[in-house]
């Protein structure tokens, strides 16, 4: 056993007693604009014929909305991995191979380097492919190809679109709610991308989904408290991460040796992180809101390393 495997050990044992006394998150942010965009796109999907569902490559299982996967059952689908490049490289190939063995086409992109982009535009033309060959037989010009992109927000829908066309029609930005209304744009002269708000769904399955999806930036600040949503992951990091966060702030074996048997380990792991950063208050304390804001900005920015929060158990 490594000197790792002991102090995890140690820890899960700490960590039972620990949760036991913390207040549990109950994240749930399903505004009226939501439940409007969802009936939205009940709508268009009849005039659609392809549907690409963004996904977070960093929680592929937790960003897929199960009532969005529902009403786009029955249409031909594409699932694309953005911010592949803020994930583990090992994971997203394992999440493309387990969306492929159920027969859903995956790939894995980066909308803001442009990666796998041109990838994505063969899948659409691929998938289409037979129908418009039927059609043409039939003496029929085929019409537009019209896809929908839908996706929980912050995903990179706008992105996305903005790189395959590439255009900047679309408005973009670092938190989730940016598209606030559904938008057509036209790329090269047979396909149409409709862009559309994010959208969650009323009750998260459990709190760990509603954790990942705080975590990746996809639910609105005002209704989490950060400090919670901090704790729970560094603590996930630590459990299974150990490294990247111990190299990115600094925490050296003899840190950790000092606060391993506190039953507060992992709030003293955080402060420990506070200190390091020189997130304090007056009279040394630490700024709670400060540690709990780095720590959340640089995951969500993946400046503690490319890692993913939920794995494929079984391909
Ligand atoms: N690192 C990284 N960041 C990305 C990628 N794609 C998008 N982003 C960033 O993610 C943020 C959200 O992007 P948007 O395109 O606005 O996301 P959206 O899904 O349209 O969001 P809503 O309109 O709010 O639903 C922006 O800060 C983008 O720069 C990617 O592949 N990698
Ligand atoms: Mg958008």
């Amino acid at each position: 056993m490594d000197m790792y495997q002991k102090r995890e050990m140690r820890k899960n044992k700490k960590m039972e007693e620990n949760t036991k006394s913390l207040p549990s998150t109950s994240i749930n942010w399903y505004p009226g604009h939501m439940a409007k965009t969802k009936r939205q796109i009940i709508t268009d999907a009849k005039l659609i014929d392809v549907v690409i569902e963004i996904l977070d490559a960093r929680i592929p299982k937790s960003s897929q909305n199960p009532d969005i996967s529902e009403i786009v059952s029955d249409k031909k689908r594409i699932i694309v991995l953005n911010k592949c490049d803020l994930a583990d490289e090992k994971e997203t190939e394992k999440w493309t191979e387990y969306f492929k063995k159920r027969n859903i086409p995956a790939i894995a992109i980066n909308s803001n380097q442009g990666t796998g982009i041109n990838n994505v535009q063969k899948e659409i033309e691929k998938i289409m492919q037979e129908e418009l060959t039927s059609q043409k037989q039939k003496g029929r010009i085929r019409k537009t190809i019209r896809v929908m992109i839908v996706g929980i927000p912050n995903v990179g829908k706008s992105s996305f679109i903005n790189r395959i066309s590439k255009k900047t029609t679309m408005t973009v930005g670092n938190k989730p709610g940016v598209t606030k209304q559904k938008q057509w744009i036209r790329i090269g002269n047979q396909i149409e991308l409709l862009d559309t708000p994010g959208v969650l769904w009323p009750k998260f399955e459990s709190e760990e989904v509603g954790l990942n999806l705080a975590y990746t930036g996809s639910i609105k600040d005002e209704v989490i408290d950060k400090v919670e949503i901090a704790y729970y992951l560094i603590k996930y990091l630590d459990k299974n991460y150990p490294e990247k966060l111990y190299e990115k702030y600094k925490i050296m074996p003899e840190d950790i040796e000092k606060i391993k048997d506190n039953p507060q380990y992992y709030l003293e792991l955080m402060y420990l992180i506070g200190r390091k950063r020189g997130a304090l208050i007056s009279g040394g304390n630490i700024d709670e809101e400060k540690v709990a804001n780095i720590v959340l900005d640089e995951f969500k920015n993946g400046k503690i390393g490319k890692i993913t929060l939920e794995k494929v158990t079984k391909i």
